[in-house]
């Protein structure tokens, strides 16, 4: 018999005027990750130097298979998504001394219980509920990640990993409302220290964002396998206690971008929730990061219409979907 149990949460609280957090998450302390390999591959590489190595991550189901150990530096991250649903990954590096276990026992329990709140619609006890984090966990780092990625297909994203602990995980909710973080998209990783790399990639097209200006994108893009470099300003906690990350998306022909606009809040029930919208395709993008950030994700690009979106509340309105077409 298989025992689930609680192993990371992440969540950030600022209390007060602000409070934010993230996730929270089980594992399945029988899961084994022993047999992935690390893929070195010189694409798109300067390869004189030591350049980003690509490791690769893959979900068939509800979970994620990579190796337990990194190294530091730049890393190039292929993530294939076997599965029926739609995933991402984002990496939280813990503070010193911090990892699953302290996870599952001070993060956990008040997390899912602001969570259970917040789905029954009182605000007031999530609060309360949130309030039983730890100081430390407010420490947590958003570090970048692999974004959005509709099922069966794969994602590529390159970004910077110091060396720590890590929690990489995936909160898209399956069709019960049920995070997927709690069955089993979750997953510690530690990395070591390493000789400095350099990143060894050009990129094609550059995405600006920040809190007050958006997503600022004004290039004019051709087909083919293309390499976007997102480079982030100013952050900011938007009300659903996210930051502002990029995903880039397919658009069909006559697909209504409200209905993508409004699943991009985890905190709306049907938001961020299997079914993803019709008329879309998610093909990866950069999770977020901290201010002055910098980070890239390869996407395969045809002729028609795509959007660079943030998953936050409402990103229409702030100026974090931006359209545009590529012929
Ligand atoms: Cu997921």
């Amino acid at each position: 018999m298989k025992i689930r149990r609680f192993t990371s949460v992440f969540a950030r609280v600022i209390f007060l005027l602000i409070f934010s957090f993230m996730i929270f998450a089980c594992q399945d302390g029988k899961r084994k990750d022993g047999e992935e390999k690390e893929e070195v591959t010189d694409t798109k590489k300067q390869d004189k130097e030591k350049t980003s190595d690509v490791i690769t991550v893959v979900t068939n189901a509800m979970e994620f298979k990579t190796k337990d150990e990194w190294t530091s530096g730049w890393k190039t991250v292929k993530y294939r998504n076997n599965s029926n649903e739609t995933h991402f990954i984002l990496f939280d590096k813990y503070p010193e001394g911090k990892g699953i276990e302290d996870a599952e026992k001070e993060i956990g329990p008040p997390f899912q219980e602001g969570m259970d709140m917040i789905n029954a619609g009182e605000f007031e006890k999530a609060n309360v509920a949130f309030g039983k984090l730890p100081e430390w966990f407010q420490k947590v780092e958003f570090t970048g990640g692999v974004g959005l990625i509709s099922a069966k297909s794969t994602a590529q994203s390159t970004f910077y990993l110091e060396p720590g602990t890590y929690i990489i995980e995936c909160y898209v909710k399956m069709a019960n409302g049920v995070f997927h973080n709690t069955q089993g998209m979750a997953k510690e990783i530690k990395v070591t220290q390493a000789d400095s790399t350099d990143v060894g990639i050009t990129a094609d097209y550059t995405i600006n964002i920040a809190a007050n200006e958006g997503i600022t994108f004004n290039d004019n893009v051709s087909p083919g396998e293309k390499i976007f470099k997102v480079e982030f300003g100013e952050q900011k906690v938007h009300e659903n206690f996210v930051m502002h990350d990029v995903h880039l998306v397919w658009v069909d022909e006559g697909a209504d971008l409200s209905k993508l606009n409004s699943w991009m809040n985890w905190a709306d029930p049907n938001g961020l929730q299997t079914p993803a919208p019709e008329g879309f395709r998610f093909i990866g993008g950069m999770q977020e990061m901290a201010e002055g950030g910098t980070g890239y994700f390869t996407a395969e690009l045809r002729p028609g219409n795509y959007v660079l979106i943030s998953e936050i509340p409402d990103p229409q309105s702030k100026g974090f979907l931006k359209t545009f077409s590529v012929k």
